[in-house]
């Protein structure tokens, strides 16, 4: 577990980025930084350029999209590049009837109710129809300089799942939850359908020029461990097996500590830790051996600059100086967020 399956190729410098060598639990000088969802409605720029174009329509146009996305990190100073995309627009080529309604979210007008309904989801085969993220891809690495991965991503079957079945965002997932234990076998022909795609569509980015990927699973804390490990863990362990052969993989989860030994055994080479357990015993329970990601509340960003200096430096201290740590927040940037506080967030762990 230790060692790293993909050794630094000192031939190429995009393998010498801050963030890489912290994947690979090399020394750093300074712990790397970026933020899940930097790129978003907090950002005045991001909102004017939403009042043009809709949310799907700026995923479909890669030259917007790798726009939005580096400009982002150059105004901010991060040192990775997410490319800008959703988990859902996967999920159209598979047969769902995907739309982003203003203020409600994403609606699936589909959704998957029944045991018959999974087979209407198609295994995808041809990656053509999100080809659109690909050409993302390229262009956010095209428009960066070496020292900035490029990062892909997906959701992790679970959530895709979840999507599918409410047919758009929930709080408790009940929809979801007594299909699997109701259909256990459908369940598992649905995020197998879904775990097969999202392989696919990981390793179509890395091909794409994404450094690495991360794996989102922002719902599944809705879990137990037991039911992780029997309707969860074998789908996102095949979801990830392919790109973890050829490159950094950070799995991400909210919600749920217990499940972080469990998130580490599915695979990753970086496991993403939310704000509900303290970064120190978060990566103790994942193994030291293991980088870890995380694990700033994103609601500090909502409170002045001396709370965020001091919340900052908390996370630092749990981690400590051990090699493998990325500095993120729990989960996304939150809409309303000030621009300020994000930068004395950026400028705190890089400085000091
Ligand atoms: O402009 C808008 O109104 C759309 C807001 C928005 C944005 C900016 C959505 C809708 N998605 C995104 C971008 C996005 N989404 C990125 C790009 C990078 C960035 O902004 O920096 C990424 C990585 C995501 C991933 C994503 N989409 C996740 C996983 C991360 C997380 O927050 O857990 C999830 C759950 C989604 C679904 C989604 N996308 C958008 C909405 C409103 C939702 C639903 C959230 C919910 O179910 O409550």
């Amino acid at each position: 577990m230790a060692e790293s399956p993909f050794p630094a190729s000192p031939a190429d410098p995009r393998q010498q980025a801050l963030l890489l060598r912290a994947c690979r639990r090399e020394p750093v000088e300074r712990t790397p930084i970026w933020l899940m969802r930097q790129a978003g409605r907090y950002l005045p720029e991001y909102r004017a350029i939403r009042e043009k174009v809709g949310f799907l329509e700026l995923c479909k146009t890669p030259r917007l999209s790798a726009e939005v996305m580096i400009a982002t990190v150059n105004r901010l100073g991060v040192d990775a590049a997410i490319i800008f995309s959703d988990l859902l627009p996967l999920l159209e080529p598979m047969g769902l009837d995907l739309e982003f309604t203003a203020g409600e979210g994403p609606v699936i007008h589909n959704p998957v109710r029944e045991p018959a309904d999974v087979a209407r989801v198609h295994e995808l085969s041809d990656l053509d129809r999100v080809g659109f993220v690909m050409d993302t891809v390229a262009a956010t690495r095209a428009g960066l300089d070496d020292s900035i991965p490029v990062i892909g991503f997906a959701g992790a079957p679970f959530t895709l799942a979840g999507y599918c079945i409410e047919g758009g965002t929930s709080k408790a997932w009940t929809l979801t939850k007594s299909f699997m234990y109701r259909h256990e076998a459908a369940w598992h022909d649905l995020c197998g359908r879904i775990a097969r795609a999202v392989s696919r569509y990981l390793v179509a980015q890395l091909d794409a020029g994404a450094q690495l990927v991360q794996l989102f699973d922002s719902w599944v804390g809705c879990l137990g461990p037991d039911d992780y490990r029997r309707y969860v863990l074998p789908h996102s362990r095949a979801a990830l097996a392919a790109a973890a052969e050829r490159a950094p993989v950070i799995h991400f989860a909210t919600g749920n500590p217990a499940l972080l030994p469990l998130l580490a055994e599915a695979g990753g080479s970086v496991i993403g830790i939310d704000w509900r357990i303290d970064l120190d015993r978060g990566w103790e329970t994942v193994g030291f051996d293991r980088a870890v990601q995380g694990n700033l509340d994103p609601v500090v960003l909502l409170s002045d600059r001396d709370t965020v200096r001091r919340e900052a430096h908390a996370v630092l201290a749990r981690a400590a100086g051990r090699p493998g740590h990325i500095f993120n927040l729990g989960h996304g940037v939150l809409p309303g967020t000030p621009v300020e506080n994000v930068l004395e967030l950026i400028a705190t762990v890089k400085h000091g």
